[in-house]
């Protein structure tokens, strides 16, 4: 029986009530009778007393299992010498030192939430963090405990020819009736969360690495036979991320084999499990005809992300879940440096920050605003957010700014020294930064421990008689859910001067002896006010701050339109030049919302427009830079730099800006477009994406233009390109204009590419996006179609998620008819897989920023969730903080 659900109000866990384990485990065997429909599972346990805590019942977390029978010491076990209940397993009395033998029987066809061991396609697999160890078998599931694993998996040869696990293989044979085992010993102890097993009729694909010391390491990517031509670019993304970690952080591989699988139902990314890292297919599988550019791009992150938690996560790892940006805030920050190294460092830079400040700064500034390392939780897994990954590896990288590449690297040697085999804190990480450079980051940590995005003000006063240039910077943080004021944060401000020709200006300020030497310096703000004082400055300067941007911070900078302009055109630093173009499009569209609230006529500032035209024109600039300097702001993002969201508003505003911006640059467009037509064999590098980044851009404004041959011209680029980029750049196009075209634009591609899953998704998204008004009922009915299954959770953010987080107009049409279908979806989904029907709930985290009778509709859906019986520890804490 599945008794995951029957508990109500779930209880909050708190970091302050940590306590070490009772009950170390020095060596876990698991036994595997593998069985997609019962799956024989015993484990023997040799466990002992932690010397840091004292004797006491023995308690096992474990849940949705049937338990067949315990052996303790060899001496099979009472019904009255234990009790179970849907949560644990509890052992009145136990010796200091004993042996633990558990049967349990587990259904993985029946495990709809993908955690634990589950059945997906033809393969057998598992996913264990959090907290997903516990529905395989009892155990203490908690990062703190350290074991080694040996695991033994039995099962019939020919439905199961493939049988993996952490490790080492160690052995493997027949038996007479048919069914065959393999044993794998891992020999790096690991908590629970890391275990893995994977079981199928898999392709394996092989590759070798040979580390820094000279050591052989295989590669293996296994995954479904029709998916074996899609396995090259992980495995160059794999090396390429093994070659980067011993040259950047000294970190050399340590098992004799590395895997990658590749499953079809997963409910994120991938997965860092020891020696075996197990990936959403969408995460991993690419060719040229069906991955597009950010896909490829997307793959070789993921690949080093998980590749890079061997040392930052495996090696050491959390001691608790309140801890978990200890591993994955460093680890996003070394594949963001990663991903920046092997491409243009611009615009990966530009990339984060954008995805940062469109989603982590949301959160920071709703219901579920909580610290990088969080105080309490109800449902673990809703804590796998923006703000633990991506805040918390900004929070590491102001660590790194603060104390300079060589001393970030003596730090991070000096921490996996110090640790290794360890589960330990985010202060342990920051003390070994501190130790390994005599420096005092105790206000830093506030950045750990308060929520909310600091704003960060800024003026300027220039003296041209005494030729001085004071800065003044100020700080302050709003007040998030639990945390009414917020003392003063450590601010690294990283600034540049400039002169009216768009020169670095020298840099000294006024307590200095000697000039500064360099264009950029990093300014640490640490009280509420701080006045940097420049000397020696010879004209007015247009002050460039928080370059690269240093710290996530709300900027507060009135620069009018012209010293935007300037900047967009000028900055020596290509963040901020992109950043002043992005304000410079805010300030434009929202003052267009406002023209369209009055009723006035619109017009597009000839500013933005001769800048526009500027950098289009510009070909020294990187083509890549250049699309992204052309692209306006999301509409949701425009949506929340305004104090009540005006959904329609912005969109027109914002197809207004775009049609305008078409029509008057069609010319330069065009040529640009034909420019990077000539036809090349795809390759995946920075150029030739970059050249695609472009011409799609260029495309896009082109069809904006509404000239009927630019759908030809769309029709055209599908027709002759050889890569995914460019086909799903002109059938996106070909979606938003209503006709026979785009219908029969779709059904050819359907067609063409129905057997594969990652493109069948893509074809669900663009039509979740589509701007035509039809758009939620063209969702519904596909939601019917073939190719739509809602327990596949790449099916559902393909098509819902799409549809809710990227579609404002029609999400938010003023009739409620887009959160009345949330609502009904996640109360589905709530029954088949809690954690991806709490994340759909996200799309109405920012309810209360709109006018109030959308207000009004939004509540409705929440409440109608919250009043739903028996729901989902997941779904339950989110709609009760959304509400409260
Ligand atoms: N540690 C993984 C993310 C992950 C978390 C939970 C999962 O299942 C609920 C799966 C993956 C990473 O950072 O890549
Ligand atoms: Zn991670």
């Amino acid at each position: 029986m599945d008794l995951s659900n029957v508990e109500q109000s779930p209880k909050m866990t708190l970091l302050a009530n940590y306590q070490v384990p009772r009950y170390l485990v020095d060596e876990a065997l698991l036994h595997f009778d593998l069985d997609k429909s019962k799956t024989r599972v015993i484990s023997t346990l040799k466990m002992r007393l932690n010397p840091e805590s004292s004797a006491g019942e023995c308690v096992l977390d474990g849940e949705s299992l049937d338990l067949i029978s315990i052996k303790l010491d060899g001496k099979l076990l009472s019904d009255s010498e234990y009790e179970v209940n849907s949560k644990s397993l509890t052992i009145a009395e136990v010796p200091e030192q004993f042996e633990l033998e558990i049967i349990t029987e587990i259904h993985p066809d029946q495990n709809t939430a993908l955690e634990g061991l589950y059945h997906s396609g033809r393969l057998l697999c598992t996913q264990c963090e959090a907290e997903g160890f516990r529905r395989i078998t009892y155990y203490p599931d908690r990062p703190d405990v350290m074991t080694v694993f040996t695991v033994t998996i039995v099962a019939d040869a020919k439905q199961w020819p493939v049988m993996l696990s952490n490790g080492n293989l160690e052995e493997q044979g027949q038996f007479n009736d048919g069914r065959h085992w393999v044993r794998w010993h891992d020999p790096h102890p690991k908590p629970s969360y890391l275990f893995a097993l994977v079981a199928g009729d898999l392709y394996c694909q092989q590759d070798h690495f040979r580390t820094m010391n000279g050591r052989d390491v295989t590669l293996r990517i296994y995954v479904d036979p029709e998916n074996k031509h899609k396995c090259d670019h992980a495995l160059v993304s794999l090396k390429q991320s093994m070659k980067w970690d011993e040259e950047v952080y000294g970190r050399e591989y340590d098992l004799d084999v590395f895997m990658i699988v590749a499953v079809n139902d997963f409910n994120m990314g991938a997965m860092e499990n020891k020696g075996l890292n197990i990936f959403n297919a969408a995460c991993v599988l690419a060719t040229p005809e069906t991955a597009t550019d950010d896909d490829f791009y997307t793959i070789q992150s993921i690949v080093a992300h998980e590749y890079f938690h061997n040392w930052s996560g495996n090696r050491v790892t959390c001691r608790d879940w309140f801890q978990l940006s200890l591993k994955e805030g460093f680890t996003v920050m070394r594949d963001q440096s990663f991903s920046a190294d092997l491409n243009s460092a611009a615009v990966q830079r530009i990339d984060d920050v954008n995805g940062l400040r469109s989603m982590q700064f949301a959160e920071d500034a709703g219901p579920m605003a909580h610290p990088v390392r969080p105080d309490s939780y109800i449902e673990i897994s809703n804590f796998y957010t923006v703000t633990i990954y991506e805040k918390g590896a900004e929070v590491v990288r102001m660590i790194k700014t603060l104390v300079g590449d060589e001393g970030f690297r003596k730090g991070t040697d000096l921490y996996f020294d110090r640790h290794d085999g360890q589960a330990v804190t985010t202060d342990d990480f920051v003390k070994a930064i501190e130790d390994a450079n005599s420096v005092d980051l105790s206000q830093f940590k506030r950045w750990y421990e308060q929520a909310g995005t600091p704003e960060l003000s800024v003026k300027t006063h220039y003296d041209p008689v005494q030729q001085r240039f004071s800065l003044i910077l100020r700080q302050s943080c709003p007040a998030t859910p639990g945390q009414e004021n917020k003392l003063n944060f450590h601010i690294p401000v990283a600034v540049g001067l400039l002169d009216s020709d768009g020169n670095n200006m020298p840099m000294q300020l006024a307590e200095e002896v000697t000039p500064y030497d360099g264009d950029t310096r990093v300014l640490s703000l640490t009280e509420t006010e701080q006045t940097f004082e420049f000397i020696h400055v010879s004209e007015e300067p247009v002050a460039s701050v928080l370059r690269g941007f240093s710290a996530p911070v709300k900027l507060k900078y009135d620069l009018t339109n012209k010293q935007l302009a300037f900047l967009m055109g000028r900055d020596t630093d290509s963040f901020n030049r992109w950043d002043a173009g992005q304000q410079l499009m805010i300030n434009v569209l929202l003052e267009i919302v406002d023209d369209i609230q009055k009723q006035n006529t619109l017009a597009l500032s000839p500013l933005l427009l001769s800048q526009l035209e500027a950098v289009l024109n510009d070909e020294q600039l990187d083509p890549a830079l250049v699309a992204k300097m052309l692209t306006l702001p999301t509409e949701n993002y425009l949506a929340a730099q305004m104090p009540v969201a005006d959904v329609d508003g912005i969109h027109q505003a914002r197809e207004f800006a775009k049609r305008q911006i078409a029509i008057s640059l069609k010319p330069l467009f065009n040529a640009r477009y034909e420019s990077l037509s000539k036809q090349k064999k795809y390759q995946f590098n920075a150029e030739d994406m970059a050249a695609r980044s472009l011409k799609n851009l260029c495309l896009s404004y082109l069809a904006a233009t509404d000239d009927p041959l630019q759908m030809q011209r769309c029709l055209r680029q599908m027709k002759v390109t050889d890569n995914m980029t460019e086909l799903l750049a002109g059938l996106r196009l070909m979606v938003d204009q209503a006709g026979p075209e785009r219908e029969h634009a779709l059904r050819a591609f359907y067609e063409q590419w129905k057997h594969d899953r990652q493109v069948v998704d893509k074809w669900l998204s663009v039509q979740a996006v589509s701007k035509l008004p039809d758009t939620l009922l063209r969702v519904k009915a596909l939601m019917k179609h073939e190719a739509f299954n809602i327990k596949n959770p790449n099916n559902v953010r393909a098509l819902i998620g799409q549809f809710c987080r990227n579609n404002p107009v029609h999400f938010h049409a003023k009739d409620g008819s887009g959160y009345r279908f949330l609502a009904e979806q996640i109360l589905v989904l709530d029954k088949l897989n809690p954690q991806v029907a709490a994340r759909m709930l996200g799309a109405l985290n920012s309810w209360r920023r709109y006018d109030l009778e959308r207000q009004e509709l939004m509540k409705a859906s929440l409440e109608q969730i919250a009043t739903q019986k028996d729901l989902s520890a997941d779904v339950y804490e989110i709609v009760t903080k959304y509400l409260a």
